[in-house]
């Protein structure tokens, strides 16, 4: 791929997040929301702020610059040191950054929290796209780090199974040519036959083709995806909605937000996929200039992406 395509792909995915995270959270919660009130919610905002599912997706990207590849150890501190609670973050993700502050191992807190079977939460998917973004090229290392920088926080299978598939996904975007229709067949056959390992993240993916098939309303696809805060509830949920819009970043954010739930990180994975494969180019200029601290995430994009080339020519 020619060096500014892939430039402008780092860029669109991790812009994309945070644009998808900052609009969602706007509405986060919510339930039935109508697409003339996010527009005029948008517009009435002087600045796009964003909430832990960017600021934790920066700290990813953080940790894998510093270190030229994905370090749990490193990883975990850099989330403690970038905390801030205002941001909003899940139950399970502060009990295990405040324990692991206090001096515990996060091999042990992780594996404690919710009766000793680890969280099932969003929170890892939700900043994934920098490792998918980073290890676009090779498949298997692009699993293992994406499990690594699940188990820090999140280590119920269904947690890292879906920041497994996010992070697949987003690395499929980075590799398909925007002047091409996106091939959404062959990424769900490689979700449900290689990269998915339990029914309930097989039977989603399954519907997901249903529901692109048939033009599902936005009440079955909410029974059928879910748009909650866990992983199989709304992993799924984006890739569906990032399918239906491959053409188009402001109509997959809108889109996303009007499913009501916990739509700054569904609209942020959406925005991570969409900015992933149609590049920095296709976001809307408006949207970017009043993202906060839209200049430090380009800046960080831009840096992930020569770190990444840097690597691919030693
Ligand atoms: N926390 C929020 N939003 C609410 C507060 C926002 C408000 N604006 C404010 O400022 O206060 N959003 C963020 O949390 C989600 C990501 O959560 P994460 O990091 O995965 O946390 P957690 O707690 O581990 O999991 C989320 C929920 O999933 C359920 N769950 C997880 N594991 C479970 C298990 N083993 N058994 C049963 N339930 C489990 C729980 O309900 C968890 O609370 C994102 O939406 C992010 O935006
Ligand atoms: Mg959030
Ligand atoms: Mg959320």
């Amino acid at each position: 791929m020619p060096k500014e395509n892939l430039k402008s792909k780092f860029l669109g995915g991790m812009i994309g997040a945070a644009i998808g995270d900052a609009v969602g959270g706007l509405f986060e919660g919510r339930w039935k929301i109508a697409l003339e009130e996010i527009s005029t919610r948008i517009q009435e905002e002087p600045m796009l702020r964003y909430t832990d599912d960017t600021q934790m997706t920066i700290g990813v990207a953080e940790s894998i610059i510093r270190n030229k590849r994905l370090d749990p150890d490193d990883l975990i501190k850099t989330f403690i040191e970038n905390f801030e609670a205002s941001r909003g973050y899940g139950w399970g993700t502060i009990r295990v950054l405040r324990r692991v502050k206090r001096g515990e191992n996060w091999r042990d807190v992780s594996r404690e929290i919710f009766g000793g079977k680890g969280s099932f939460g969003n929170g890892a998917a939700m900043r994934v796209s920098p490792v998918g973004l980073f290890y676009y090229d090779d498949p298997e290392r692009l699993v293992t780090a994406a499990k690594l920088s699940s188990l820090v926080t999140h280590s119920h299978p269904l947690g890292v199974e879906g920041a497994v598939i996010q992070a697949y996904s987003v690395s499929t975007a980075v590799k398909s040519d925007p002047r091409e229709d996106f091939r959404g067949e062959t990424l769900l056959d490689d979700l449900v036959d290689r990269i998915a390992k339990t029914e309930v993240f097989k039977s989603k993916l399954q519907a997901v083709r249903e529901l692109l098939a048939k033009g599902a309303s936005r009440g079955e696809v909410v029974k059928r995806l879910g748009n909650g805060a866990e992983a199989f509830n709304s992993v799924p949920t984006a890739i569906y909605v990032f399918l239906k819009n491959t053409r188009n970043f402001r109509a997959a954010i809108l889109d996303s937000v009007c499913l009501g739930g916990d739509t700054d990180t569904i609209a942020s994975m959406v925005g991570a996929l969409s900015g992933s494969y149609l590049g920095f180019q296709a976001i809307p200029e408006e949207w970017f200039r009043r993202l906060e601290d839209g200049e430090y995430i380009r800046g960080l994009a831009e840096t992930l992406w020569r770190t990444k080339v840097s690597l691919t020519h030693c």
